[in-house]
C-alpha cells in the first residue's frame, strides 16, 4: 500500500482532522519542527485578522508512542480556535433560527467554489461549500507535508520555498545555498531574498489593501539530495513531474505549475534548453545546468527538483464584482467578507509541503519498506548499485 492521506473539516469547524496511512514504523517526530512549519504558514505580509486568532499547532492522536510511528495509521488534529465565534452556525445538530442565526450564504462570490459547488450538490446554504473550499485546510496539508519532510529529511533531502513575484514585482532570487536560501527568506515578511524587491511588495499589498483589493503571484520549491529515478518514465501516472503538477494544482487558489524553466522552455531553441551530462569521479554523473528543474522522463536525475506554482488573488474582495443572488435570480453587488489581501508568502509554505509529500511517497514507492531500518538498507543498496554503473 503506498503512502496517502486524506483531510476532513471545515474552515470554521471545532478542528481540521487528517489520517495519513502508509507511514513505516520507527521514523523518530520532532514536534516542535512540525509545529513551527504550521507557524510559518500563518505568516507572511497581508494576512487577515484570522490569523490573529489561530495559533495552530498539531495534536496527534494516532500512529505515533513515545516520539515515533509504529506503522499504524498516523491521524492528526489542528483546532481552529475560532470555533468558538461558530458553535450555533456550525452545530452538526440541527439548529432552530432563520437564515441571519445560520449565516446562510446566498449571494456566491465569484472566482470561490460558492456557485459550482452549491449546483453540484444540491446545497442552497453556500456556506456548506465555502467552509470546506476555504484555503484553511491547508493548514492540515502542511502538518501533513511536514511529517513528509521530516521522513525525508533522514535521509538527507531538504526542502525550501520562496516567493518569486507578488502581482508584478518580482524577486531576484541569487543562487544561494539552499540553507542560506532557507535562513535569508525566513527573515523577510514576504519571504523574498531580495530588500529591494521585498520593500516593494509590502508597499502594494499595502496599498492593495488600502483600495479593497487582492494580489497573487508566483512561489518556488526547491527540494536538494534526491537520489536519481524517483519516478518512472514507463507509465504516465508515475511521472512524479506530472504528481507533482497535480499537487501543486490541487493548492486553492493556484492556477498555473512549472518545472525547472517552464513555459520558457517553449521560448527557447533546444541547445538553450537541454541540461548537458557531466561526469567526475566526485559527484559520478550530473547536469552542467538545471533547466530540466530535476526531471527527465517523469524520474528525478538527482539534480535539485525546481516547482513554481502561481496563486490567483485571493477572490474575496472588499469590493466585490458583480454576481446573481440564487433566491432572487436579482444581480447585487455587495457582500463583504474576512479576507487576506494577499496570501502569497504563506502559499510558498504550503507548495513546499504538498511536494515534500509527493516526492516522500515516491522515495517510499521506490525503496518500500515497513521501517525506517528496511527503507535505509534499500536505499544503501540503490547507492551501491549507482556506485557501480
Ligand atoms: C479563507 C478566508 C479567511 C482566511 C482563511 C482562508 O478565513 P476567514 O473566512 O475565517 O476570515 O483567513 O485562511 C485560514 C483560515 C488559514 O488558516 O489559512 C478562505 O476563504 O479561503
Amino acid at each position: 500500500m503506498s503512502l496517502r492521506y486524506l483531510t476532513a473539516g471545515e474552515t470554521h469547524g471545532p478542528q481540521l482532522t487528517a489520517i495519513i496511512e502508509g507511514l513505516p514504523s520507527n521514523l523518530e517526530l520532532d514536534f516542535e519542527a512540525l509545529n513551527f512549519q504550521l507557524q510559518r504558514r500563518q505568516k507572511g505580509h497581508g494576512r487577515g485578522r484570522r490569523m490573529q486568532i489561530e495559533t495552530d499547532t498539531a495534536q496527534i492522536v494516532g500512529g505515533v508512542r513515545h516520539g515515533r510511528t509504529t506503522g499504524a495509521p498516523v491521524a492528526l488534529v489542528v483546532e481552529n480556535k475560532d470555533w468558538k465565534h461558530w458553535t450555533t452556525v456550525m452545530n452538526v445538530e440541527p439548529i432552530e433560527g432563520n437564515d441571519e442565526a445560520k449565516r446562510r450564504v446566498h449571494r456566491p462570490r465569484p472566482g470561490h467554489a460558492d456557485l459550482n459547488g452549491g449546483l453540484k450538490y444540491n446545497l442552497k446554504d453556500l456556506r456548506n461549500v465555502l467552509e470546506r473550499s476555504s484555503a484553511r485546510e491547508t493548514a492540515a496539508r502542511v502538518a501533513v507535508g511536514a511529517i513528509a519532510r521530516q521522513f525525508l529529511e533522514k535521509f538527507g533531502i531538504k526542502v525550501a520555498g520562496h516567493v518569486v513575484s507578488i502581482r508584478d514585482i518580482v524577486a531576484e532570487t541569487p543562487n544561494l545555498p539552499i540553507d542560506e536560501l532557507i535562513r535569508v527568506t525566513e527573515e523577510s515578511p514576504v519571504r523574498v531574498a531580495d530588500k529591494a524587491a521585498e520593500q516593494r511588495m509590502i508597499d502594494l499589498i499595502d496599498q492593495t489593501k488600502a483600495d479593497g483589493d487582492t494580489i497573487g503571484g508566483t512561489v518556488e520549491c526547491i527540494v536538494e539530495g534526491v537520489p536519481v529515478g524517483l519516478g518512472s518514465h514507463v507509465q504516465w501516472d508515475r511521472k512524479l513531474d506530472g504528481r507533482i503538477a497535480q499537487a501543486v494544482m490541487s493548492i486553492n487558489a493556484f492556477k498555473g505549475v512549472e518545472i525547472g524553466i517552464g513555459f520558457e522552455a517553449g521560448r527557447r531553441p533546444g541547445s538553450l534548453v537541454h541540461d548537458p551530462i557531466l561526469y567526475s569521479e566526485e559527484k559520478g554523473y550530473h547536469r552542467a545546468s538545471n533547466n530540466a528543474g530535476g526531471f527527465e522522463g517523469g524520474m528525478t536525475n538527482g539534480e535539485p527538483i525546481v516547482v513554481r506554482g502561481v496563486m490567483k488573488p485571493i477572490p474575496t474582495l472588499y469590493k466585490p464584482l458583480a454576481s446573481v443572488d440564487i433566491d432572487t435570480k436579482e444581480p447585487f453587488t455587495a457582500q463583504v467578507e474576512r479576507s487576506d489581501a494577499c496570501a502569497v508568502p504563506a502559499a510558498s509554505v504550503v507548495l513546499e509541503h504538498v511536494v515534500a509529500w509527493e516526492v516522500a511517497k515516491a522515495f517510499l514507492e521506490k525503496f518500500g519498506g515497513d521501517s525506517m531500518e528496511e527503507i535505509q538498507a534499500n536505499l544503501e543498496n540503490y547507492k551501491q548499485q549507482m556506485a557501480e554503473y
